[in-house]
């Protein structure tokens, strides 16, 4: 069953993603649309005609449920996440979870017919970083049609999932499990979990 809904997920994306990598993501539940996508009313909008476009970062509005304070002159602020920088990135305050648990929140100016999700996993900034920190690994992804559980690459070059999220006005990103980081050695640093990039492809109006 897993392996038909893998597939078809696939063949989606082919369809809907403007700039598909493949073999990208893992989707491992096959959710439906559910009640649990959170109290997103768009029973008011119509589904928009037209082409997936990249939805514009200053449209979006994200949170974290935590974040590493400034530090040296950085910042790990989840607006990190749609700068279309992957030199930064959110990394969580997580203590002793290694991030598991931790969410992003993510909500467009307006709804949005989401196709395509885009990653940039880790500290992308280098190698040496990436490797030190943590990374997604197993996530839930919520909009306001329902849930559904992606496996995302263990690279810190782009990747995305092309499926049909739905019409939604927010996208929350839950942190189930992560690559485990080296640390740093013979460093004070710690480390954490990190997210360079996610991006969002959708019909808009
Ligand atoms: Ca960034």
């Amino acid at each position: 069953m897993a392996k038909i809904l893998a597939i078809g997920l696939v063949s989606i994306g082919a369809v809907v993603a403007l700039f598909v990598v493949p073999g990208v993501v893992t989707d491992r539940s096959g959710n439906g649309p559910s009640d649990d996508g959170g109290n997103g009313d768009t029973s008011s909008f119509a589904v928009p005609d037209g082409e997936p476009t990249p939805v514009d970062p200053a449209r979006i509005m994200v949170t974290a449920s935590s974040h590493l304070p400034p530090a040296n002159q950085i910042d790990y602020d989840p607006a990190n996440t749609i700068d279309g920088d992957p030199g930064t990135a959110w990394n969580s305050d997580a203590q002793g979870t290694e991030g598991r648990g931790e969410t992003l929140v993510f909500r467009f100016a307006e709804p949005v017919d989401l196709k395509v999700l885009r990653f940039v996993n880790g500290y992308a900034k280098s190698s040496g970083i990436f490797d030190a920190n943590h990374r997604l690994r197993d996530v839930v992804v919520r909009t306001d049609q329902g849930a559904r559980s992606l496996t995302l690459l263990d690279t810190s070059d782009p990747q995305e999932v092309g499926f049909d999220f739905g019409l939604t006005s927010k996208v929350i990103v839950e942190v189930v499990d992560v690559y485990t980081g080296t640390g740093f050695a013979d460093s004070e640093l710690t480390a954490d979990l990190a997210v360079s990039e996610i991006g969002f492809v959708a019909i808009q109006r």
